[in-house]
């Protein structure tokens, strides 16, 4: 079947690394039925041939007016499809939409008509906001990583901070690859503009948010390094498991030894 993505390597890649990392998100069981979303600006890999391409849906309201978004291109996973499905067949499950002139509006143009994903709001207000503060992030993922999520169950976690010091501290390499830490969005309706702006309050300190008792947010230049800080988090919260199911509560590295790292990697916190 003929695709938008033939012929165009670049596009391809950033399409294919959409699919790599949505079954990585099913295998390590982060992503059941259709949990997740992930979505990727794409409008530097968009060509004139690509912008005279007819709609292929009716016009859809986002649901927010975004005014940096005028003519951008983003790939989007599906609203109802499974990372699984999108990790083999990314344009049955996924599909690329253009924004319309009104910034209030889209249409989707490749390869199949397939809604896109039902945080859309979420998704496009932050990379308007990308934009607009001239952030190079282009991609975001939305996934429910289970160690991380079972943590906000706690009240104790949800107070700003002490997920981040006590995840920093279970093993160097968090600090270092999620510099900016974890930030705690209280419990608010998925999919809600009230959620997409509580995102982009968080977002300015931090580059992984967490919905309190639904999952993770987060952002960077492409899906990659978005998933890598996602990884290091969780990887750190299965260390304080492990250490609480030998049967003891995990020292941590100590302040120290934190400060040492922030200063050795340059790190902003
Ligand atoms: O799209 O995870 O939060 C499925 C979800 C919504
Ligand atoms: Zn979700």
């Amino acid at each position: 079947m003929k695709s938008v993505l033939d012929n165009r390597p670049a596009l391809a890649t950033e399409v294919y690394k959409v699919a790599e990392i949505a079954g990585y998100l099913w295998e390590k069981g982060w992503a059941e039925r259709n949990g997740g979303n992930i979505t990727v600006n794409i409008t530097e890999h968009i060509d004139d041939e690509i912008k005279a391409l007819p709609a292929i849906s009716e016009i859809k309201s986002i649901g927010v007016t975004l005014p940096h978004l005028k003519g951008c291109y983003f790939y989007c996973k599906g609203t109802n499809k499974r990372m699984r499905d999108l990790a083999r067949w990314p344009m049955q499950n996924g599909s690329i939409i253009r924004i319309l002139d009104d910034c209030a509006s889209y249409v989707i143009i490749a390869d199949e008509p397939v809604m896109p994903t039902s945080e859309l709001p979420s998704h496009l207000s932050v990379h308007n906001w990308f934009i607009e503060t001239g952030k190079p992030y282009k991609a975001s993922v939305h996934t429910h990583p289970i160690e991380l999520v079972a943590m906000t169950h706690c009240k104790r976690f949800l107070e700003k901070d002490v997920a981040t010091n006590l995840l920093w501290s279970m093993i160097p390499e968090t600090k270092a690859f999620c510099p900016r830490g974890l930030g705690i969005i209280p419990y608010t309706l998925p999919g809600s503009n009230e959620l997409a702006e509580a995102t982009i309050r968080e977002l300015d300190d931090y580059d992984v948010v967490m919905w309190e008792k639904h999952g993770v947010f987060a952002v960077d230049t492409d899906v990659m390094a978005a998933f890598d800080q996602i990884d290091v988090l969780n990887k750190s919260a299965l260390i304080y498991i492990a250490s609480k199911n030998m049967g003891f509560e995990p020292d941590g590295m100590s302040q120290e030894q934190m400060r040492e790292m922030s200063k050795a990697f340059n790190l902003p916190k």
